[in-house]
């Protein structure tokens, strides 16, 4: 009993809300944004500019990957294109043509490409920014949405003023200055160097922060669930956003369970369990074809390794039926630790057992599947 009482102690903590049943209502709500929350975000800049790159790499995907952006082309017919996150739809970067160009006028841009549709917007350029960039920066403020400048092919630049004996440090910083006096008209707002080849150099993770720092929780939540494992800070980052989930989860399985507790697969809600380690499996960039994919650019053989979890094998294996599930997740030893918490039967209240169970459940898988993807980094050597 005592138990039960410090879960719902923790749980009414978590939720920062008074009473109980508000803070079940907040927790309903937390879990459908866990999966249905929308992020549109527009990469706008002239042909050339690096932006389809640069839409792939934000979605770990690369330039001869299926959906990806293609790359490289020259642009004829201008138009808007939707790229939906590979595997969470509800995420949507747009790669949207710059302003001024043939079928999108100065004029009537802000209404021809539906500017208030956006979350934000990124602004590219490979060179110095154009008077039209900073024509739409200005639209943009207009309309009280954010966006980001970002200078493209950085590691070109690099490569090429050290051929000229001018070091890493000197080129970033005199690009950084030769930027921002650019747009000083703009009030010489923050410029963010990024290559699309390696987003964990250079100032990816600076973007991010701003990102993180201007969008409301559960969009920076969704975004960073959605980014490519670039850094081992990139994967910590999405830990903590799982983690945030866990107890919220936990609560609305709990009102599933309705009737007294006879074992542990009628404990917690199974198929919400199996979802969600297969949502954090796929942030964490543990599925085949991410692995082989990190493999081939590192040149290290990753896949074999992280095939030794079993979590990640039940996972990778698709068992969703429940009882085999369960099965699968009994011999990784995940749930083995917590059916002492389970009791065999009885009249305890089922809601707050199955909070206490299914918090076990999700916590501990949440670490088994971190711990694998954090030896992938090291195999990796991202840092
Ligand atoms: N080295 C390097 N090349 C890049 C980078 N981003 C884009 N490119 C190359 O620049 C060219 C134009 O890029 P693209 O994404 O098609 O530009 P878009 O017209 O703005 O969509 C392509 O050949 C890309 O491979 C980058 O970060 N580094
Ligand atoms: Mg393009």
């Amino acid at each position: 009993m005592a138990d039960q009482q410090d879960d719902v102690c923790a749980l009414l903590n978590h939720a920062d809300e008074p009473g109980l049943e508000r803070a079940i209502a907040k927790a309903r709500e937390l879990v459908d944004r866990l999966d249905n929350v929308v992020l549109n975000i527009a990469v706008t800049g002239a042909a050339g500019a690096g932006k389809s790159t640069f839409v792939n790499a934000f979605r770990g995907l690369s330039d001869t990957d299926e959906g990806a952006a293609p790359t490289g082309e020259t642009e004829t017919t201008m138009e808007i294109r939707a790229y939906p996150h590979p595997t969470m739809p509800n995420v949507k970067i747009w790669d949207l043509p710059g302003i001024g160009t043939k079928n999108f006028k100065a004029k009537t841009y802000v209404k021809d490409v539906k500017l208030q549709n956006y979350d934000f917007f990124i602004i590219v350029s490979e060179k110095r920014f154009r008077e039209y960039d900073i024509m739409l920066a200005k639209e943009i403020q207009k309309n009280k949405k954010n966006f980001y400048f970002i200078r493209s092919m950085i590691d070109q630049d690099i490569a090429n003023a050290e051929r000229r004996g001018v070091t890493e440090n000197d080129t970033l910083q005199k690009i950084k200055n030769d930027c921002q006096e650019n747009l000083r008209e703009l009030g010489s707002p923050p410029v963010f160097l990024i290559s699309s080849l390696y987003l964990g150099r250079f100032d990816f993770s600076e973007l991010l922060s701003a990102l993180e720092t201007d969008l409301p929780d559960r969009k920076s939540d969704a975004l960073v669930r959605s980014l490519p494992v670039y850094s081992r800070q990139c994967l910590e980052k999405k830990y903590n956003t799982f983690q945030k989930a866990v107890w919220a989860l936990a609560v609305v399985s709990g009102g599933i369970a309705a009737a007294p507790v006879p074992g542990l697969s009628a404990a917690c809600d199974v198929a919400m369990v199996a979802t969600f380690f297969t949502t954090c499996y796929r942030s964490f960039g543990l599925d085949d074809n991410s692995l082989t994919k990190l493999g081939m650019r590192v040149d290290k053989p990753i896949l074999q390794m992280v095939k030794e979890s079993k979590l990640v094998q039940a996972i990778a294996g698709k068992t969703f039926l429940s009882s085999q599930f369960v099965a699968r997740l009994g011999a990784a030893g995940i749930i083995e630790s917590v059916c002492s918490l389970v009791p065999v039967a009885g009249n305890i209240a089922a809601a707050g057992v199955s909070f206490a169970t299914t918090r076990s459940v999700l916590l501990e898988g949440l670490k088994e599947l971190y711990r694998v993807a954090l030896q992938v980094i090291e195999m990796a050597e991202l840092t």
